[in-house]
């Protein structure tokens, strides 16, 4: 039964989230008792204030996670047990699917019904993914000589730091949690601090689903504070982050300066999504485009920003896209199930973005639609959907990642013009071409420097497709069975038989 907007009203406004972090199969307060609000971005009211972790905080979380490791209550527990706690911890989330939805919608400001349709079913699938993978998980013996017999054993890795952004708070979280506690190491996730909240449901539900205590650990708190002291923890084997790429390179310094920790990074991009002559139907193209930018206000990693599109088609592409825009994604209450695009997450993001779109008119770009806030929506962090035309590639716009509504078309002669343009960046995390010619699109597969490339699609995929990117888009790859290459390190075993 669909939920009405009155009930989504309601439901808000009796919330009482969790707002202690998560020790040990315990809420505890913050070791220093602070603790920092957490804002709704579509009126600017406080949701709650969360315990503010810091160090003392992360090292009891790690000291917990690193017991219950070595213990093997997890680590070593049977793949068959560990299947039946992930299975009941999938169960329970989806049993709170609205409880999450509530949450996150109400912490960052995406439309409740993405969080439905989209994350809820993204983050269940990474979990039934990874929790049936578990006694599938092998190693393998190798050819010596007759007289040893050598093994490779593939292992958890220990105790794992998650770090993650605010765009999908839950999804995120989800896609690095499922193959870390199904490898059976123990976790010490940190959200990020303007969407702490569903993180501490889903600590709840691990340990209702019969996980046991110090396996999944929560730090609330901000990324100097929480962040910094668990990537450069001396006992922390892995950092698994998703989030800047000022960020990334920093976790990658924190494990230089600490122990060599592994890090695995997703850092956004500045996708292209390239429109060429011979598409098939223009006008899917188009509302494809509309969405690969305006969906999630254009708070996404894949977020295709870049329009490139061969110069014969560019008129009607950018009148077809237009007329998408009008009706695809405009900006309303999140909490109303009609609506298609939230605020952005915080006043700073907002007047980021905004500070993009005067670079963009400053450098010369067209602004065909859109560049301000929403007059009727000034109380909440609205940008309305943006477009730019007659961008060049070398403008700020085209270079930087803008994290909000605005999309850039660029004209492009043909596909090696278009693929010359798409590479010149400092990301490689998706691309998508819209054409029906068959040397064309597995051409532009091959020549692309993205992680993800789509034909004919945008954001298509499951949990079997492979989410990472080239380049400054990190080195990581979320969802899909090498995931698990990422949680698990092997050994080497020798008997000699002789
Ligand atoms: O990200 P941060 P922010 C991009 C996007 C956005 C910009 C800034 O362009 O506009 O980054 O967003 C934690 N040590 N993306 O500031 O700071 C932080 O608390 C340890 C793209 O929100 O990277 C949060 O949990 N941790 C991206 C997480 O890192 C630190 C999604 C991400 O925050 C830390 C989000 C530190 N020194 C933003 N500083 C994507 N790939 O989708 C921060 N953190």
């Amino acid at each position: 039964m669909t939920v009405t907007y009155s009930e989504w009203k309601e439901r808000a406004a009796a919330l009482a989230p969790e707002t202690r972090m998560y020790i040990d199969g315990r809420f505890v307060e913050a070791a220093s008792g602070a603790r920092f609000e957490t804002i709704n971005p579509a009126n600017g009211a406080v949701i709650a204030e969360v315990a503010r972790g810091g160090p003392e905080d992360v090292d009891r979380a790690v000291a917990a996670a690193r017991k219950a490791f070595r213990s093997g209550v997890w680590s070593r527990m049977e793949p068959q047990g560990r299947m039946a706690v992930m299975r009941r911890f999938a169960d329970l989330i989806e049993e709170n699917a609205e409880q999450f939805a509530l949450l996150d919608t109400l912490d960052m400001g995406k439309p409740i019904t993405d969080m439905m349709e989209i994350d809820i079913p993204g983050s269940l699938s990474a979990f039934r993914f990874f929790g049936e993978a578990i006694d599938k998980i092998e190693g393998a013996v190798t050819a010596t000589n007759a007289d040893a017999l050598h093994y490779i054993l593939r292992q958890p890795l220990g105790v794992c730091g998650i770090v993650v952004p605010w765009n999908y708070p839950l999804m995120m979280a989800a896609w690095k949690l499922a193959p870390a506690l199904s490898c059976g190491n123990s976790v010490v996730l940190k959200p990020a601090e303007q969407s702490p909240l569903s993180a501490l449901l889903l600590a709840r539900l691990f340990s209702e689903a019969g996980g046991p205590d110090g396996v999944f650990n929560v730090i609330t708190g901000y990324g100097e504070e929480a962040g910094k002291p668990l990537a450069l923890h001396m006992d922390v084997d892995k950092i698994g982050f998703t989030g800047s790429g000022e960020v990334g390179k920093l976790m990658m310094i924190y494990a230089g300066q600490s122990n060599m920790k592994r890090v695995t990074t997703e850092c956004g991009g500045k996708s292209p999504q390239i429109v060429l002559a011979d598409c098939e139907d223009l006008e899917k193209a188009a509302t494809y485009g509309v969405a690969g930018i305006f969906g999630n206000q254009g708070e996404v990693c894949s977020a295709g920003s870049r329009l490139l599109v061969e110069r014969s088609v560019y008129d009607d592409y950018v009148a077809l896209f237009t007329e998408a825009a009008k009706t695809m994604h405009q900006p309303g209450d999140p909490l109303d199930p009609a609506t298609t695009m939230g605020p952005l997450v915080t006043p700073e993001q907002q007047s980021r973005v905004l500070g993009y779109i005067e670079t963009g008119k400053a450098e010369g770009a067209t602004l065909a639609f859109g560049g301000g806030v929403p007059a009727a929506l000034n109380s909440g962090c609205y940008v309305e959907p943006t477009l730019f035309t007659e961008v060049t590639n070398r403008m700020t716009i085209a270079q930087e990642e803008i994290f909000g509504p605005v999309a850039s078309i660029i004209p492009v002669d043909d596909l090696d013009h278009a693929i010359e343009v798409a590479n010149d960046t400092i990301y490689g995390l998706a691309a998508s071409v819209w054409t029906s010619n068959v040397k064309r699109a597995h051409r532009f597969a091959r020549d692309i420097e993205a992680g993800i490339v789509w034909v004919n699609a945008y954001e298509a995929g499951d949990a079997t497709t492979p989410w990472g990117g080239f380049k400054q888009s990190g080195n990581g790859r979320d969802k899909c069975l090498e995931a698990i290459t990422q949680y698990t390190q092997t050994k080497s075993v020798w008997v000699e038989l002789g």
